[in-house]
């Protein structure tokens, strides 16, 4: 099934010549409309005339989130603020959020992103589709409503939070697709539980889950628990929010909608370009926006690119599930970590539940890791030395795929944080 079959299984040769076009209009026009651009293109010697192939993006200058900052709110906005009908902001941790514009056209494009993503995951005219997303600046909820309203889908805004009526929802009014972040359908297995709801008395097939890092072994809890296909859709705001790439049935990597951006993986130290199924920093350039297009944007998201072609029949590219992020990597004596290779050491283990918390610290000037895990409540009523067992067990797992020492305090279940939105899963106190 596709959305947009001439668009999505584009014969390559044709997309690539349909990608240059598109190239050299958006250079054009962030060369002419926005100054910023017009000046780190200049310092660099490049005109838009010295774009005639793909591989000639490597001339044009890097864009990365602090542009975005510099410019605040809008001055590397393309098109004049009445065309602009949208805005949304992703949330900075520190400091002023990242503030973006959409135009008519862009919000059109976006929801036909969004409902090629619904569509990988069985969504039809007359699928009921709950988004659990949050509304507001963020762009899930809304980005991912407009998406389902325009593949005609039934749509159930609930937004985030309050999941015991979310939950008393989806089974009355049989929701076949869920849309939230994977951490949040976690949370809304355990309501499940607790409401004493069985996977049978509803009605779901499958799960759009993204917005944050989650591991194959995540995806296998998820599934198994709520009896669905569990996708995984990538995206965000700098670029236009979910429905940058999304996994199809046959859960190989995501496509990346390359109609729309064009992908690249740099080394994020040397920004040298890597080469197919290397794994680095992502970097896209968006070939179909007007009012916020974006040159060469570094991401700092980590996954490695495929041009293999997919069983489903779509010609684009996949990006492989992402790592994390640099920001997010741990550099723990020496060595890197990403959360997410925590997370699948400890789904490994078996026995415990998939909530967890890494504390990162600093002590006598040595880096220490602590993993707090909780355990099942049958485990945790169980003799001391079985739970001595399962620490180990996980300690030594941990050691033998990471090389790091990390100490692992078994926890009660329901001590961790749960996570609405994206989960905080690391404190670092360093
Ligand atoms: O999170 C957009 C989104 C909404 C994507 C709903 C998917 C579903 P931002 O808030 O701007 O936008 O955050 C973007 O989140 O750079 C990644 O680091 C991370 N991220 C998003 N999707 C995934 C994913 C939205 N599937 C940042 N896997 C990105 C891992 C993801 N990380």
């Amino acid at each position: 099934m596709h959305w947009n079959r001439t668009r999505e299984c584009m014969n390559v040769v044709e997309l690539r010549s349909y990608q240059l076009t598109k190239l050299k209009e958006t250079v054009d026009r962030v060369y002419h409309n926005v100054a910023s651009y017009r000046q780190k293109m200049q310092e660099r010697g490049v005109i838009p005339e010295d774009i005639n192939s793909l591989e000639d993006l490597r001339l044009l200058p890097f864009t990365a989130k602090q542009d975005l900052r510099d410019n605040y709110p809008y001055n590397m906005f393309a098109v004049p603020l009445q065309e602009i009908i949208r805005i949304h902001a992703s949330s900075g941790t520190t400091g002023k959020p990242t503030v973006v514009g959409y135009t008519r056209r862009d919000i059109a494009n976006w929801a036909e992103l969004v409902s090629r993503c619904l569509t990988m995951g069985g969504g039809k005219r007359d699928s009921v589709v709950q988004i659990s997303y949050g509304y507001g600046l963020f762009t899930g909820g809304l980005g991912f409503h407009y998406g389902a309203e325009k593949l005609g889908a039934v749509v159930i805004p609930t937004s985030g939070g309050n999941t015991r009526r979310q939950v008393m929802l989806m089974k009355d009014l049989k929701t076949e697709i869920l849309a939230c972040t994977p951490s949040y359908a976690l949370c809304i297995i355990e309501t499940l539980e607790a409401m004493g709801i069985k996977r049978d008395d509803l009605n779901l097939k499958a799960g759009i889950f993204g917005a944050e890092p989650w591991t194959d072994n995540m995806r296998r809890e998820l599934e198994g628990k709520l009896g669905i296909k569990a996708l995984d859709i990538y995206g965000l705001s700098e670029v236009i929010g979910p429905g940058v790439a999304c996994e199809c049935m046959e859960q190989q990597g995501l496509h990346i909608f390359e109609d729309f951006f064009i992908p690249e993986i740099i080394d994020p130290v040397t920004e040298e370009p890597l080469s197919e199924g290397e794994k680095g920093e992502l970097v896209i350039t968006t070939i179909d926006k007007e009012g916020l297009p974006v040159i060469r944007y570094r991401t700092r998201d980590i996954t490695s690119l495929s041009y293999e072609p997919c069983g489903c029949g779509r010609t684009h590219a996949r990006i492989g599930k992402l790592l994390g992020r640099t920001d997010d990597m741990l550099i723990i004596r020496g060595v890197n970590v990403f959360p997410s290779q925590i997370e699948s050491a400890l789904m490994a283990a078996g026995d415990i539940e998939p909530h967890y918390l890494i504390i990162v610290d600093r002590v006598n000037n040595l880096d220490s890791m602590e993993v707090l895990v909780e355990v099942s409540e049958k485990l945790f009523a169980d003799e001391i030395r079985k739970l001595e067992q399962v620490r180990k067990k996980i300690a030594s797992d941990i050691y033998t795929t990471l090389g790091i020492n990390v100490n692992v305090k078994l926890v009660e279940p329901h001590t961790i944080e749960r996570s609405e939105g994206k989960a905080k899963r690391v404190i670092d106190k360093r």
